[in-house]
């Protein structure tokens, strides 16, 4: 009987994974090892890092229960090398297998070092589909195939039609509309309830991991504690449920809303779940779908929640599969300035982004609309390098792994793909923050002042952004309605805005207090 080593690596926690299907308890080696390398290829938040090798350290832990025969390495074992490679090699010299098994990563980085093993290590590496999602990458390929241009709204319908999910009988789509977007826009309201987020408690394998992080990653970004991440697979579930339960209902209304103080809103918190594999994207599906039949949460919430999940989130693998390694360098705008210390917490008068940088720091989380509007959007407009903000979003969000955070940046919030993702970049003035959120109203600048120095900088900057990249942008259909205004302007108007974005910009690079 051969002996097969299975390596699972720490985004990979899903008990019916490809790598774990035929396992034999009795001669199989389940192989896990938490890494330097991946710890540290960029300086992740520390709460991230205390989620993954927490939730490692369960599954393993299940696992033996199973009876497999674990080998775990923990970051502070003695003999750990600190890389994925050298550390097989190691358990390949004492384990002897016959050959290794792996799933298919979440990054090109070590897809590229998985097609090393084989010759480095000398034995047969076979690396397997990754079937926790509905789209595989060679058919996101064939999709794209016929297309000039790729737009989500058309994968994600034929995303519903191959699962059957919220599709009537006559395989029409449920309400009779594909899409209720437009449903969900609400401005926050004055006193709206928003309940708590899942915790869970911190149980002796998080608290020796804690200890761990706080003294080996002591100068990474991030605030440690609290800590109350789900760690298993039975927590997550608690966690989908309490977001069913007591939130589901209002996700669509709110979707968009932001409230100072509120970090959590009425999103679900399961990225992290579903990305490490604690949660199957399909089961989190039906229990929405379930939750939309038995009148628990109505259709403009059910229908934007499934869409996210089978849409944006396999839309987003699909693309990143699709262009990489060259997405990766993608600056279509010529986009050069260096990532100012405000995104690191340095104080700033912008309470918008003051607010999503603190609460990102507390909470390794922020919601997608202070993502992508709020920090995205000034990221846009202020024309920082899309290197630099790709780093900073794969350290502060615990749900960051490069399939899914790179055409998030490079493509929806930066479009320095220059369209291949978004048809148009999401660029906005103080007006829509100040629409969806209560920030405005804590800020030293004033939303609806356009210039001068109280101005708010968002709607300077708005226009800076479309006068620069005039060349780049003109002629995108989708851009006829700001460049006509542009045109109406008159040359005083777009004076005092190239020079309040000038004298801002400046400021900025020199590290001042804006
Ligand atoms: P909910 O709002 O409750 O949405 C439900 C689920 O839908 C999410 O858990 C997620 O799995 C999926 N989803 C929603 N939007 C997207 C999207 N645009 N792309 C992929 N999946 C989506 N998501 C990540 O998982 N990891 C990242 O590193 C990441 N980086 C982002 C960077 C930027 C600049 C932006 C604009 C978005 C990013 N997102 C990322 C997408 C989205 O913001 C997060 O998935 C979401 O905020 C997670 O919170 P939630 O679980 O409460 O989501
Ligand atoms: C994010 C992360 C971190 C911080 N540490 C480890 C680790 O020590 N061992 C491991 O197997 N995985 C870790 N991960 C998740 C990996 O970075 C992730 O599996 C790859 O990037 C592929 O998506
Ligand atoms: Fe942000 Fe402008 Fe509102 Fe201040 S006024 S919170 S900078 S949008």
């Amino acid at each position: 009987m051969s002996k097969t080593l299975r390596f699972i690596l720490g985004d990979q926690l899903s008990h019916d994974i490809s790598s774990l299907c035929d396992a034999d308890k009795k001669n199989d080696i389940i192989f896990m090892c938490e890494v330097m390398e991946e710890a540290l290829y960029v300086k992740h938040h520390k709460k991230k890092i205390a989620f993954i090798f927490s939730a490692m350290r369960h599954f393993a832990a299940e696992l033996e229960q199973k009876g497999f025969h674990v080998v775990y390495v923990k970051i502070d074992d003695t003999q750990n090398t600190g890389s994925f490679t050298q550390e097989l090699e190691r358990a390949v010299s004492s384990y002897k297998p016959d050959n290794i098994v792996t799933t298919f990563p979440g990054e090109m980085r070590v897809l590229m070092s998985m097609q090393s093993w084989e010759e480095r290590l000398g034995l047969p590496v076979q690396i397997l589909d990754d079937d926790r999602f509905l789209c595989t990458p060679e058919e996101f390929k064939q999709w794209s195939a016929d297309r000039k241009q790729l737009r989500m709204e058309y994968f994600y319908r034929e995303m519903r039609k191959k699962s059957g999910v919220l599709m009537t009988e006559d395989n029409k789509p449920e309400g009779g509309q594909w899409n209720y977007d437009s449903e969900n826009r609400k401005p926050p309201k004055e006193g709206l309830d928003v309940p708590q987020t899942y915790k869970a408690n911190v149980d002796d394998i998080t608290a020796e991991v804690l200890n761990v992080v706080e003294q080996r990653f002591d100068d990474h970004f991030g605030d440690l504690y609290p800590f109350h991440f789900a760690v298993t697979r039975a927590q997550a579930l608690d966690a989908l449920d309490k977001f069913i339960e007591e939130r589901f209902h209002h996700f669509g209304d709110y979707q968009d809303a932001m409230i100072e103080g509120e970090a959590w809103m009425f999103h679900s918190h399961i990225s992290f779940y579903l990305n490490c594999g604690l949660l199957n994207p399909l089961e989190v599906v039906e229990k929405s779908e379930l939750a939309y039949f038995q009148g628990e949460a109505p259709l403009n919430a059910v229908e934007g929640f499934i869409r996210q999940i089978i849409g944006w989130r396999e839309y987003v693998r699909g693309v990143y599969w699709l262009n990489m390694p060259d997405y990766e360098g993608e600056n279509f705008l010529q986009a050069n300035r260096n990532l100012p210390d405000i995104y690191w917490g340095k104080a700033t008068h912008m309470n918008c982004l003051a607010q999503c940088v603190k609460e990102t720091k507390e909470n390794a989380y922020a919601h997608h609309i202070q993502r992508l509007m709020v920090l995205g959007n000034f990221a846009l407009l202020a024309g920082l390098n899309p290197d630099q903000v790709n780093e900073w979003y794969m350290i502060v969000y615990a749900d960051a792994y490069q399939w899914v955070e790179l055409p998030n940046v490079t493509g929806m919030i930066l479009f320095a793909d220059g369209g291949h993702l978004a048809s148009k970049p999401y660029a906005a003035g103080g007006a829509y923050i100040n629409k969806m959120s209560n920030y405005c109203k804590n800020c030293r600048y004033k939303v609806s002042k356009k210039n001068g120095p109280d101005a708010c900088p968002f709607n300077y900057l708005y226009w800076n952004f479309f006068l620069k990249n005039e060349d780049k942008l003109k002629g995108n259909p989708r851009l006829n309605h700001p460049y006509a205004t542009l045109s109406r302007m008159d040359d005083d108007k777009k004076t005092a805005i190239l020079n309040d974005a000038n004298h801002f910009l400046k400021k900025l690079d020199q590290s001042e207090i804006v």
